[in-house]
């Protein structure tokens, strides 16, 4: 039976499967950094930059989210439970000039990914260090990794070491490789042209 959400929507995007599995995505040879040597840095334009180590992001407040993740490759994923430090709590924080539009996630290995910042706003995207009540593995981007929910899942970037706030919307890895600039998954916005 087809499952439907609050506003109407079925769950299910268009023409995605859902798994039961957790596939690993990972372009090239992840570059990870544990957790004594990791730190995210929050700049660009900003009234406060800020870098925060392992215990800064810890000590900040954690929240427990539980969404539905849809990666570009068709599959799905239901009510993943994710711990973390909800973006929001960041642009707090940080204070964003009104012209900063964008946000380009920075992560360790060169992957970057680039996002609207209104699509991070209210709790719609989180900086997750735990899944499923685990501390979050490696191969899913441990130990820190960022969670948009809202997009197609290669805009989460694993290993996430920065979020850049910048009027400019500077394209992602895959962005440049020819995937949608936006990745809505209900419009289908998987490639360009
Ligand atoms: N740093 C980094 N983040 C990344 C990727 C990557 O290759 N490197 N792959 C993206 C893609 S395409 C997807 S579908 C998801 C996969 O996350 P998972 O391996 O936890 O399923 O991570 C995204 N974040
Ligand atoms: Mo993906």
């Amino acid at each position: 039976m087809t499952e439907y959400l609050k506003d109407g929507r079925p769950r299910l995007p268009p023409n995605q499967v859902v798994t039961r599995k957790f596939p690993v995505m990972t372009a090239g040879t992840p570059v990870t950094a544990g957790k004594d040597s990791w730190s995210l840095t929050l700049d660009g334009e900003v009234a406060r930059p800020l870098t925060l180590d392992w215990q800064g992001l810890t000590a900040l407040a954690q929240q427990e989210f539980t969404v539905d993740i849809h990666c570009v490759t068709r599959w799905s994923k239901l009510d993943t439970r994710w711990r973390g430090v909800s973006v929001q709590t960041l642009v707090n924080l940080v204070g964003p000039a009104p012209e900063a539009a964008y946000v380009q996630a920075r992560a360790d290995g060169n992957y970057t990914s680039n996002l609207r910042l209104a699509d991070l706003l209210g709790d719609k995207a989180f900086i997750a260090t735990e899944y499923d009540g685990k501390p979050l593995t490696e191969d899913h981007g441990g130990p820190a990794r960022l969670v948009v929910p809202g997009l197609y899942f290669w805009k989460s970037a694993k290993w996430l070491r920065g979020l850049h706030f910048s009027q400019f919307d500077y394209k992602g890895y895959w962005e440049k490789l020819g995937y949608h600039n936006y990745g809505d998954p209900w419009k289908e916005q998987r490639y360009r042209g």
